[in-house]
């Protein structure tokens, strides 16, 4: 089992999801440049990162990835035991990975968009901006009262987590989500995460 990936980028989420598992895997670590050539194209034809590979099996896709590592190890208990408890799952990974996630790369990528106009790149990500502190009130809400988003440990939390990280970085406001900044100071005490982010050299 081996993981691609670039230091603090998305696949992070996959390598704290293997800490908790906590069997052996390896990792590769790639320059973004890397990621464009023929030899990981093979692998990857977006050129992004994460990819897991299984033996033969080569999986791409944040989401996937995360489910297929939780259906593998179901005493890890990452997915859900019944089919509410895998839908919160799955509702929860959505709104990271599919919502949340593709609004930061307008905060990224601002200038891709707007052909060199600097003006409406910085409307562009002022607009998204605006948009992922509203996402992240809702996360804020839905850890009221609850240590997970689901109410119990999945493969949704530490793409939470990865998300708040890259808020910090790119001075997307949400200092003042009080149930974000508790929920973000527990996940960088958890022994798996510190080990995701020192074999990253993030920590
Ligand atoms: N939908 C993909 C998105 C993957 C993705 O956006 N990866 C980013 C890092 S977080 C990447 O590889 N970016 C490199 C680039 O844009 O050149 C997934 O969920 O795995």
């Amino acid at each position: 089992m081996k993981l691609y990936y670039f230091p603090g980028a998305c696949p992070l989420v996959t390598h704290i999801v293997l800490e908790w598992i906590g069997k052996p895997y390896d990792t590769q670590r790639l320059t973004r440049e890397e990621t464009k050539e023929p030899a990981y194209l093979a692998l990857n034809p977006e050129g992004l990162v994460p990819t897991l590979v299984d033996g033969d099996f080569v999986l791409t896709q944040s989401a996937a990835i995360l489910e297929y590592l939780a259906e593998l190890n179901p005493e890890a208990d990452l997915l859900g035991n019944d089919p509410i408890g895998r839908a919160e799952t799955r509702r929860w990974l959505s709104f990271c990975n599919s919502d949340i996630h593709r609004t930061f790369g307008l905060v990224f990528k601002a200038p891709l968009f707007t052909a060199g106009d600097e003006a409406a790149a910085r409307a562009v990500s002022a607009k998204a901006t605006e948009m992922l502190r509203s996402f992240f009130a809702i996360a804020n809400d839905q850890l009221r009262g609850r240590d997970w988003l689901t109410g119990k440990r999945s493969v949704a939390d530490p793409y939470l987590y990865v998300l708040l990280r890259w808020a910090h970085a790119k001075g997307v406001p949400v200092d003042d989500f009080a149930e974000l900044t508790r929920f973000h100071a527990r996940m960088e005490r958890d022994p798996g995460v510190q080990a995701a982010l020192a074999a990253q050299d993030l920590a």
